[in-house]
């Protein structure tokens, strides 16, 4: 079922050579730059109009009354809840540990500079809907925002014919939940338009004020969208179509690799799921796992599109040396280690959005309950962004404090590299403190 790439004998870059989807955000943002701009020049009017057009749904107003948020908590399946409960307390105990203190350093005698790490004060929050929906991913963009101390928090999402206009009933579980009472039924590019640049509503109660940074996972249009506001809005690393890399060798169980490349292939035709190994026999004893469950899963027909398409596939290595260069070249949102001394391997890859060490660390652990985070960089993104956390929601502003002796004492060396940059008046700024 997964395409093979014999990469055993090469020594080329395996860059390039990879399955991985063609996936042209910069054409989405040519496409949805003028959902974005009517959003911008024409507020609620043009949110109703690309709503109506893309979710087939009539908006009359942006958003969701907080008797629904209530009466959708409380109308949440106990064992939902409870599970929902369960995640929520592991991923706050990890991005508890993820605050910062402000730290100041003593430069010289008299003069500091302090980093103090300040939360940024409104965020808006993006939960796809489409394929399935994520009341985990709620959870997920709320708890690291919340922890982070930001004072306003946000969350848009589509609204669903079968929720009466409303975002799912899960999804506003989770926000009551979680105490988030402004959630917009917006989705798509117009609900992040609608995020960055603010917007009327029905009325005065019903209107959205920008926010100054926008997380969340999303299709190719809120990844464009988002792309888009970029600059006027902070964003996190773009979370495109889910992938799973799985680093494996023959001590690997073929059913538990199996299970792992279906479960992310489950939530899109467009996802991604590759194996890299050394071992053509577990390569034979995965193929023939894979087809009875591929047959026998509910999303069978999604599952077997990701699996055959051109982003998904078998890459054979010599050992695992090589192995460790084609994950790192791949940079996986998610990457399992299921080989000897996993965690030894682990520690070396570079990277990787999120990296699940051992047979009993699969990614649907980290997709709802471990405590790590699950909007992840995708599409290779992994080399330079990390996933979600208390940090995406932070900035750092350094606090210089000099005192008089202590600008003194270094003032001929600013006066030397502004002249030296030919920007004379930046030395007689310090000159002019010292009668000159
Ligand atoms: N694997 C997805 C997250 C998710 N899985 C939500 C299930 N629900 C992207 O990391
Ligand atoms: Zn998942």
């Amino acid at each position: 079922m997964l395409k093979l790439t014999d990469l055993r004998g090469s020594r080329r870059d395996p860059r390039g050579i990879l399955p991985r989807a063609q996936l042209d955000v910069s054409v989405a943002v040519e496409r949805i730059r003028p959902v974005v701009e009517a959003v911008h020049q024409r507020g609620f009017a043009a949110i109703q109009e690309a709503t109506s057009r893309f979710d087939g749904v009539e908006l009359t107003r942006l958003r969701v009354p907080k008797e629904a948020i209530t009466a959708a908590g409380e109308a949440l399946e106990p064992e939902i809840r409870e599970a929902l409960l369960e995640s929520i307390k592991r991923a706050r105990k990890v991005h508890r540990d993820q605050r910062r203190s402000d730290v100041t350093t003593q430069v010289v005698d008299g003069g500091t500079v302090t980093e103090r790490w300040v939360p940024v004060e409104r965020v808006g929050l993006y939960v796809p809907g489409g394929l399935a929906v994520y009341p985990s991913t709620v959870v997920m963009n709320v708890v690291p925002a919340q922890e982070a101390g930001v004072d306003a928090l946000v969350v848009a999402s589509p609204p669903q014919k079968e929720n009466g206009g409303l975002p799912d009933a899960r999804v506003l579980a989770a926000c009551a939940l979680l105490g988030v009472d402004e959630v917009y039924s917006v989705g798509g590019a117009q609900a992040v338009a609608m995020l960055g640049y603010g917007s009327d509503g029905a009325d005065e109660g019903d209107r959205c004020e920008p926010v100054d940074v926008i997380t969340g996972p999303g299709n190719i249009w809120v990844t464009a969208a988002k792309r888009l506001l970029q600059g006027t809005v902070g964003i996190d690393a773009e979370a495109g179509p889910t992938e799973i890399a799985i680093l494996a060798d023959e001590t690997a169980d073929p059913r538990h690799v199996a299970a792992d490349l279906i479960s992310q292939a489950e939530h899109d035709p467009l996802a991604a799921s590759v194996l890299v190994t050394d071992s053509e026999a577990l390569i034979a004893s995965v193929e023939a796992a894979l087809a009875p469950m591929v047959a026998a899963t509910k999303h069978a027909e999604r599952v077997r599109t990701s699996l055959t398409g051109e982003q998904s596939g078998v890459v054979l290595v010599d050992d695992l040396e090589q192995g460790l260069a084609v994950v790192d070249a791949y940079a996986a949102e998610h990457l399992e280690i299921q080989t000897r001394d996993a965690r030894q391997w682990a520690m070396r890859v570079r990277n990787a959005g999120a990296i699940f060490v051992g047979a009993w660390s699969p990614v649907s652990l980290g997709d709802y309950a471990a405590g790590s985070n699950h909007v992840l960089p995708t599409a290779g993104c992994a080399r330079h962004s990390s996933g979600l956390s208390v940090q995406s929601f932070l900035r750092g502003i350094h606090v210089i404090e000099y005192d008089e002796a202590a600008l003194k004492d270094v003032a001929k060396h600013v006066v030397t590299l502004a002249n030296a940059e030919d920007l004379p008046a930046h030395g007689e700024a310090v000159q002019v403190r010292f009668g000159r």
